[in-house]
């Protein structure tokens, strides 16, 4: 399988991130995109390219995920950031005020004219710094989702879009946990726009993939499924529980499967069979596959306990559903095993899938 790399992905280096009343340095760091390169020439799955989408393509795609309104002020955040005071220029951007739109107490419809305030009407968490080089390597990770698809369209079995930053938490107009394109979703409207009928989401980051689900909640033609920490402990906490499951046309096209913190490979390979089960009944044409690797046991913000060596049995579970698959690199913040592990599920993968 081919691998698309995201060559301008340490553009977005964020320091620090808000915790518990503190900044701690980021998990969401450079260096992880590194270790999945290197261990892609130690044990090669295929050719690693840097996607050649051009730019009105690329915007054309992530306008059919993202509201303009969203992506026009990402693209001018950090011009603006730095206008506000020189001095930012040597910071980054953090939110601090949220409208909380959906109880009713704020309005989202104006758009305010201070930059705080739109940087908390924009995201929803203070984790997520918003840096010099997000915005290009936002849409450097965006193009990787797209080549994979369109690799995945052209006649391969399976594609990997190496992107950072991960995108499974952003939403039409929200940014988030480390996220600001949704490049899983991306990567699932462009199937759909390539022609295949009906896409499911396999979503197997730790973190529930809120964005994912709320991009697609009111469709039936994109089935999303995701196996994560329950939210009742869990980030993202408010979205990822079981009763939801699609409104509208789209009631019935979600499938949340939480599993408490603690949860080790037995159990979590049980939920895989009823989501492969999900993913089988819906007959898609094509799967995409948010590929979080921070259900390793040794995660420093996650709370499973699967261990190297389950990565293969887990690509190979998701070979088995028999469908051209495009994988999305999402979490996984055990730095120097997450090459390991993301190429141990990819080797399974393309193992069984031969
Ligand atoms: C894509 C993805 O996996 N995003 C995860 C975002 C999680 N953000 C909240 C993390 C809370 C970090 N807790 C730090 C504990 C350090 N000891
Ligand atoms: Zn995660």
């Amino acid at each position: 399988m081919k691998t698309f790399h995201n060559p301008h992905h340490a553009l977005h280096q964020g320091r620090e991130e808000m915790f518990r009343g503190r900044m701690v340095p980021c998990h969401e760091v450079p260096a992880r995109l590194d270790f999945v390169l290197a261990e892609l020439q130690r044990r090669p799955l295929g050719s690693v390219e840097i996607p050649t989408v051009d730019n009105a393509t690329l915007d054309a795609a992530i306008a059919r995920v993202h509201s303009p309104r969203y992506t026009g002020f990402l693209a001018g955040a950090w011009d603006e950031w730095v206008a506000m005071d020189p001095a930012n220029a040597q910071r980054d951007a953090l939110p601090s005020v949220w409208p909380l739109g959906n109880r009713h107490a704020f309005r989202t419809d104006v758009l305010p004219a201070n930059f705080a305030a739109r940087l908390g009407l924009f995201s929803f968490d203070s984790g997520s710094p918003l840096t010099a080089g997000t915005w290009a390597a936002a849409r450097g990770g965006a193009a990787c989702a797209l080549a994979a698809v369109q690799a995945v369209l052209g006649g391969e079995r399976s594609a990997f879009a190496l992107s950072r930053p991960p995108g499974h938490h952003a939403g039409p107009d929200f940014f988030g946990g480390y996220c600001f394109l949704n490049n899983s979703a991306i990567a699932a409207q462009a199937l759909r726009d390539g022609g295949k009928q009906r896409v499911a989401v396999l979503d197997v980051d730790y973190h529930h993939g809120n964005g994912t689900q709320t991009i697609f909640y009111e469709r039936d033609d994109v089935l999303t499924v995701s196996i994560h920490g329950d939210p009742s402990t869990e980030y993202p906490f408010f979205l990822g529980h079981a009763d939801e499951r699609g409104a509208g046309a789209g009631e019935g096209f979600n499938l949340n499967l939480p599993l408490p913190r603690g949860t080790g490979f037995a159990t979590w390979r049980a939920a895989l069979s009823t989501a492969l089960e999900a993913v089988a009944a819906f007959r898609p044409e094509a799967l995409v596959v948010p590929m979080g690797l921070d259900t390793f046991e040794g995660d420093p913000i996650s709370g499973f306990t699967l261990a190297s060596a389950d990565y293969f049995a887990v690509g190979e579970a998701l070979a088995s559903a028999g469908l051209p698959t495009v994988f999305v690199f999402e979490g996984g913040y055990a730095v120097d095993a997450v090459g390991t592990n993301a190429v141990n599920l990819l080797e399974g993968f393309q193992r069984a899938a031969a």
